[in-house]
């Protein structure tokens, strides 16, 4: 008798419900480098090289522990290119009577695994991926029947299930969330202790020439690669953040600086994204250095409610919405993507940093993606499922289970308000007041017409006049119309005819 247990690239965790499902002495375990996942969208060079390099590492763990480990390479000549090829070889090969594995982290995957027992006509167990605090069901019983779907309401409820930051049945410190702190400028000067890299070893090497042969042709450099590529480096990681960048974290959390990519971010995300480290034990380690008087209430607060609260939240919304989420665009928006996302020069200083810090690390912060890249992508019109597209492949962490949601939902409002209560739209004024960008950038922040106008200006009120049917009536946008309102119409004519020069320039 012998269980087959294939398990995904996502799934590197050693608790894994399936490696508890069975025993060395019972089970094959399968990984798989398939060529329709490194393709499905054309992913960062550094993506696929920490995705593979992972694997190999703890495919060699695994083995270390008793497992037997057949680890399928994308350069094997007899490599079918998919998962379901790839089991129903491996099926074959080891004689299997039983496949056990682990539901895949989004709906292309689950499809894929849905077909394996037919291909193999051998029973399947497709087990619930118990690694977040919060299961789906948990999730779709909580948001069924709501018009709105709060995070912080979420949150709260994740906050007393689990005890974080807990005092009893009250939020430690009083408050449940100390947002209103967390939006400092970073004072002149400022410098930030950089994070802990990893050099890579002769497995990264070797797998860094491999995407460099095979995938060189995608956006991003694979140069600098840095990732933490097992658990024990992903909790060093977790350890230097705790030390080093936790206590700052909410203070300069919205921030954006010339020439830092990372601030007090933490990087956790591709660590937690591939299983390498719990959502759990990241979240206890924060309110350990809370406890310990290391780190501050805002930035531990700050920090745990992005992963109890948005990192579980996104996560029941993806399951929740359905199939369809990553084709909805409430906006109509249609613009195809526009080329300075893949590179292509742009005077904007605030995209052009984002974009490249992208490029150079397949990592940009939250503000980045939402503030700068996602706002620029909405206001302009694109196409959601193009600008869906270039996340999912851009990033380290990118997976569609989380991406999805920021995407669609929270930067394009392309599911009409399921997931933010309005749309996260800004001109220059924001971008200026978060960074420092503006003060070298050619465009004129103060201005709105004129050859030296900073286009977001315009943007900005040319998004708010083409959507007012649609947006005007959100309370949350009261102001925003009113300040449209109150320009000339003259004004408003001039501002509308300075963005269709911008767009006409884009397309
Ligand atoms: P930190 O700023 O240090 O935050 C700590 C952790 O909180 C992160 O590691 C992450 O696990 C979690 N977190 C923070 N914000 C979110 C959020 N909105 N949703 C889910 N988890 C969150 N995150 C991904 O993991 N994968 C993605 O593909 C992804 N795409 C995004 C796209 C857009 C348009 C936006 C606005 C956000 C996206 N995020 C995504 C969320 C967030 O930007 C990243 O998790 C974060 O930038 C990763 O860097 P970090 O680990 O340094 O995060
Ligand atoms: C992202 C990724 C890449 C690039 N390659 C592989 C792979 O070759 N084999 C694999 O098992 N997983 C890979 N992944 C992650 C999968 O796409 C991920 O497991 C699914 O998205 C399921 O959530």
């Amino acid at each position: 008798m012998t269980i087959l247990v294939p398990i995904l690239g996502d799934q590197l965790s050693h608790n894994l419900a399936s490696l508890r499902a069975a025993t060395p002495a019972s089970a094959v375990v399968l990984m798989m480098e398939v060529a329709e996942e490194a393709t499905y969208v054309p992913h960062h060079p550094q993506k696929i090289a920490l995705f593979f390099s992972a694997m190999r590492h703890f495919a060699d763990e695994l083995r270390e522990q008793g497992w037997t480990v057949d680890y399928v390479r994308l350069d094997d000549p007899a490599n079918t290119g998919d998962f379901a090829g790839e089991v129903a070889r491996a099926a074959q090969r080891h004689c299997a009577t039983r496949i056990v594995t682990v539901a895949g982290g989004e709906w292309r995957v689950v499809d894929s695994q849905q077909t394996w027992a037919e291909r193999t006509r051998l029973p399947l167990t497709v087990l619930d991926d118990d690694r977040f605090l919060c299961t789906i069901e948990q999730f779709a019983g909580w948001a069924k029947g709501r018009k709105r779907m709060i995070m912080e309401d979420f949150y709260r409820i994740m906050r007393r299930q689990t005890g974080l930051l807990m005092d009893g049945d009250q939020p430690v410190g009083g408050q449940w969330n100390y947002d209103q702190e967390n939006r400092k400028s970073v004072p002149k000067g400022h410098r930030f202790t950089p994070p802990l890299r990893f050099a890579p070893d002769a497995i990264t090497t070797e797998v860094m020439a491999l995407v460099a042969g095979r995938f060189g042709n995608h956006f991003g450099s694979i140069d600098g690669f840095s990732w933490a590529v097992t658990r024990e480096q992903a909790l060093a990681a977790l350890a230097d953040f705790i030390t080093h960048r936790l206590a700052g974290f909410g203070d300069y959390q919205d921030a954006m600086v010339t020439g830092e990519d990372v601030l007090n971010h933490s990087l956790l995300a591709p660590a937690l994204n591939l299983g390498l480290l719990s959502p759990l034990e990241v979240c206890q380690a924060a309110e350990a250095a809370f406890h310990a008087g290391t780190a501050p209430l805002n930035a531990v607060e700050g920090f745990i409610r992005q992963i109890l609260g948005w990192r579980e939240y996104v996560r029941g919304l993806y399951w929740f919405a359905g199939p369809d989420y990553t084709a909805r665009n409430h906006l109509a928006a249609t613009r195809p993507l526009p080329a300075l996302f893949w590179g292509a020069p742009t005077d904007l200083k605030c995209l052009s940093q984002a974009v490249d810090a992208t490029r150079r690390n397949a990592m940009a912060h939250h503000i980045q993606r939402l503030m700068i890249l996602g706002n620029f992508a909405m206001l302009t019109g694109t196409n959601p499922a193009e600008v869906h597209r270039w996340y999912l492949a851009v990033y380290a962490d990118a997976l569609e289970w989380v991406e999805a949601p920021n995407v669609i939902g929270m930067s394009q409002f392309a599911d009409g308000g399921l997931m933010a209560t309005k749309p996260y739209a800004a001109g220059g004024a924001y971008v200026n007041r978060m960074s420092d960008h503006c003060k070298s950038c050619r465009y004129d922040v103060k201005q709105r017409t004129g050859p030296t106008a900073c286009p977001l200006n315009s943007l900005y009120w040319d998004f708010l006049a083409r959507h007012e049917d649609l947006l005007s009536s959100n309370q949350r946008l009261w102001r925003m119309y009113d300040g449209w309102r109150r320009f000339a119409p003259d004004e408003q004519v001039r501002i509308r005819e300075q963005a269709a020069g911008f767009l006409e320039k884009l397309t």
